[in-house]
């Protein structure tokens, strides 16, 4: 059986936000797992939907270790654009719902893969940023990280770094890089017991792996995505799941913007939804 798919266009009183509500409201240790999708309705596009970043710059070529090591220059054009992104754009209302969970103690952190910033932007304290950050340069040789000027990202040359010249990258984990902070997800997934996962397709590895690992946990998983994804459908890697018959891992996908699904379960879940 697949997950239950709430469609919010169509049903915005659907019973299973009230579902979704009561288990966050008796959850002892609630954790939010994020990806571009929560930061589409801030203005910064995402990497794998119709007209995302993947379809301008492939990632094979622009958005690996090798790829930059190879030719640097090409891979800042790359940079560029997501550094022109994310310039000045604003938390939505899904980073604020999540950032007011945490606030009144539904909610122990925030997971993301996210580079943008916008969880802590939005108030939320306990933040792991899996795949790194764009505010700073990082320089590969000496490891030395140092702020990301705005003259780079309206520049067309490839920053070095002032300890030792060699060219930096902004200090986001490209593919084949190690992504970061894993002891802290542990921390986090280690007795989690109900997951909201905003925004993601659940395709990059190690971090899609999480749901799984909460579920297997014994966790509720929330999905807020505008479609289904291998968590909703259960055609996640075999190997995660160790053989045997496709099962899915989401519980629940509420199916629309996060803008509007995330606050809907935060409201339910804080007692406030009646208030509107
Ligand atoms: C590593 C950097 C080892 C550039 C990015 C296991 C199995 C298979 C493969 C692997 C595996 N383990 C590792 C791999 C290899 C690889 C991998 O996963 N490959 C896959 C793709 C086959 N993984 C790695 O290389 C990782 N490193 O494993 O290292 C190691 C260990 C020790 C020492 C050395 C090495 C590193 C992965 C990092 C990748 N970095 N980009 C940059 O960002 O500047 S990838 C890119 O994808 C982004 O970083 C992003 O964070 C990540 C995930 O994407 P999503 O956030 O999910 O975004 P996406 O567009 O896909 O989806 C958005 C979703 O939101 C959609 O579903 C859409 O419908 C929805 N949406 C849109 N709008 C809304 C919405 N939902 C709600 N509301 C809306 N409004
Ligand atoms: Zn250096």
């Amino acid at each position: 059986m697949g997950a239950v798919v709430v469609d919010m266009g169509m049903e915005p009183d659907h019973p299973a936000l009230e579902d979704a509500g009561r288990i966050l409201r008796r959850a002892r240790k609630a954790v939010a797992f994020t990806g571009a999708g929560i930061s589409v309705e801030s203005g910064i596009p995402d990497f794998r939907s119709p007209g995302g970043l993947w379809t301008v710059f492939a990632p094979e070529e622009y958005a690996t270790i090798e790829a930059f090591l190879e030719n640097p220059a090409k891979a800042w054009k790359l940079f560029r654009a997501i550094g022109g992104t994310i310039a000045g754009a604003r938390p939505n209302q899904a980073h604020e719902a999540l950032a007011a969970l945490e606030a009144a103690g539904r909610l122990a952190g925030v997971i993301t893969q996210n580079i943008d910033g916008l969880h802590q932007a939005a108030g939320s304290r306990r933040v792991v940023e899996v795949h790194g950050d764009h505010r700073r340069l990082q320089c590969l040789s000496c490891g030395r990280l140092a702020p990301m000027p705005e003259e780079v990202l309206r520049g067309d040359s490839v920053p070095a770094c002032e300890a030792c010249s060699a060219p930096q990258k902004p200090n986001v984990v490209l593919f084949g890089e190690a992504v970061r902070s894993l002891d802290e997800v542990e921390g986090l997934v280690s007795g989690c017991d109900a997951l909201l996962v905003v925004g993601t397709s659940a395709q990059v590895y190690p971090a899609a792996g999480i749901p799984a690992a909460v579920k297997r946990g014994g966790g509720t998983v929330l999905e807020f995505n505008l479609e289904p994804t291998p968590l909703t459908e259960g055609d996640f890697q075999g190997f995660f799941r160790g053989g045997g018959p496709p099962c899915p891992v989401s519980d629940i996908l509420f199916r629309g913007p996060a803008g509007t699904t995330v606050p809907a379960v935060a409201r339910r879940a804080l007692g406030t939804a009646k208030e509107r």
